[in-house]
């Protein structure tokens, strides 16, 4: 098989004072970190649709990257070269695992038999890969947006007819999903959501895309899929009102329908922040909840304000995620995928590997520091002691739930006014993560 990649190298890890651009400056595949291997907390993944298919076509121009891999886009020789392309570009960095669409495999027939034999034909290469180099699923999901079908939705179609059309592409997606060894399938809401409420019966369309998604669980473990289910909450674009806003609502909507047993959440990056809170806040509301499940790394850009899915740099963030992750006690069938792709002007090959390198690096550095700010201990003692007075007295009362309003109140009476809480400490604890980060 043709090398697609020829000028690029194997990336191997050269240490934080390397100065070759195509090499790892802090992720070290093996490298230890609190009893398991960089490799084994992050668990990179890439995203078949950013890395394979986009080009980087914009509302107001062409695409600048030329992603044909040597064959015709649009043709299934086209997506058999998106498979080499694929392993060699993972092999080359050391990624063993990945995600997709089916759309992003294939190109797209109005038949949905048409469809599925494309995905068979597709799904055998990438196994007979997947073999050889022990590459593997993470997630596979369907994309029920960008037919002109899905205008609506697809759970929350208006039309059953369009409604049929998701749950068969579903169907296929989870066959998918288990054939390639994939240990989640994800829903990510597209245009589950409504742009005006006039002519939206916002309950029905809840109730829909809550059955499509039993569904999908009844059928998903009646042929052996024993991974997670993930909804991927985004607060807009495509549309005004998406239904998956933001992890509390997800949470919410996953109790509602006592979908529990089976679902978790994909925290992304920009989506958190599009919803108006920092992304180590949806991880915290997940995991809370019970629902860590895997990320979409990447990083979006407050000037800008859209999705604009960047490889993420930012350390500080990448060592609050993974805080959170570790606090959440890793990754077991989730992992990190890079919903993540590069700016329309990096439109080289070289360009690709960078922005796993800077990615991979970051969330290294972040792995790295999120584990020395949890052995620093001060943060942890920090949290601990500012809760303090509910672990006794009245306090662990309350938290028990072994007291009353009228008991409360005559302890309020007796007290005069309290004393105000103890500091909150913000800038002490933001000197300490500078300190861990830098120090
Ligand atoms: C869209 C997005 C999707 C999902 C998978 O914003 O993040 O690519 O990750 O459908
Ligand atoms: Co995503």
């Amino acid at each position: 098989m043709a090398e697609i990649f020829k000028e690029i190298p194997e990336i191997k890890y050269e240490g934080s004072v390397g100065t070759n651009p195509l090499s790892f400056k802090y992720y070290d595949a093996n490298k230890l970190v609190s009893g398991k291997t960089m490799k084994e907390h992050l668990r990179v993944a890439m995203a078949w649709w950013h890395n394979l298919c986009a080009d980087g076509k914009d509302m107001f121009g062409e695409g600048t990257a030329n992603k044909s891999f040597g064959a015709e886009p649009g043709t299934m020789a086209h997506a058999h070269r998106k498979v080499d392309a694929a392993f060699e570009f993972m092999s080359k960095l050391g990624i063993e695992l990945y995600c997709f669409h089916d759309l992003d495999l294939v190109p797209e027939a109005d038949d949905i038999k048409e469809m599925n034999k494309r995905l068979d034909e597709v799904s055998d290469h990438i196994l007979e890969k997947s073999k050889e180099t022990g590459i593997k699923l993470l997630w596979g999901t369907a994309n029920l947006t960008r037919n002109p079908r899905y205008m609506n939705g697809a759970g929350s179609s208006n039309s059953p007819e369009v409604f049929c059309f998701a749950a068969a592409q579903v169907k296929k997606g989870l066959e998918l999903t288990v054939k390639l060894g994939g240990t989640g399938y994800t829903f990510w809401g597209g245009r589950e959501g409504y742009d005006l409420l006039l002519n939206t019966n916002v309950k029905l369309e809840l109730d829909n895309i809550a059955a499509l998604m039993r569904m999908a669980v009844d059928y998903g473990r009646s042929i052996g899929f024993n991974g997670d289910f993930y909804i991927e909450p985004k607060p807009k674009e495509p549309t005004k009102h998406q239904y998956d806003f933001d992890a509390a609502t997800a949470a919410g909507f996953i109790k509602e329908y006592g979908l529990e047993k089976d679902f978790k959440l994909n925290i992304e990056a920009n989506h958190a922040t599009l919803a108006g809170h920092t992304f180590q806040h949806d991880l915290r509301i997940a995991a809370i909840n019970g629902f860590f499940g895997s990320v979409d790394a990447n990083q979006g850009d407050s000037l800008l304000g859209w999705d604009t899915d960047e490889f993420p740099f930012n350390v500080y963030e990448t060592t609050l995620c993974m805080y959170e992750v570790l606090k959440a006690g890793g990754f077991t069938n989730g992992g990190l995928n890079f919903d993540a792709k590069n700016r329309r002007a990096s439109y080289t090959y070289e360009d690709m590997f960078k922005g796993f390198i800077l990615g991979m690096d970051s969330f290294a550095l972040g792995l790295l520091k999120a584990d020395a700010l949890i052995a620093d201990g001060r943060i942890d003692d920090f949290v601990k002691e500012r809760y303090a007075g509910y672990d006794s007295g009245i306090g662990a009362n309350i938290r028990n739930r072994t007291t009353s309003l009228t008991e409360l109140a005559e302890i309020a009476e007796k007290l005069g006014a309290p004393k105000l809480p103890s500091s909150g400490n913000q800038e002490g604890l933001e000197s300490i993560m500078n300190q861990v980060l830098f120090g």
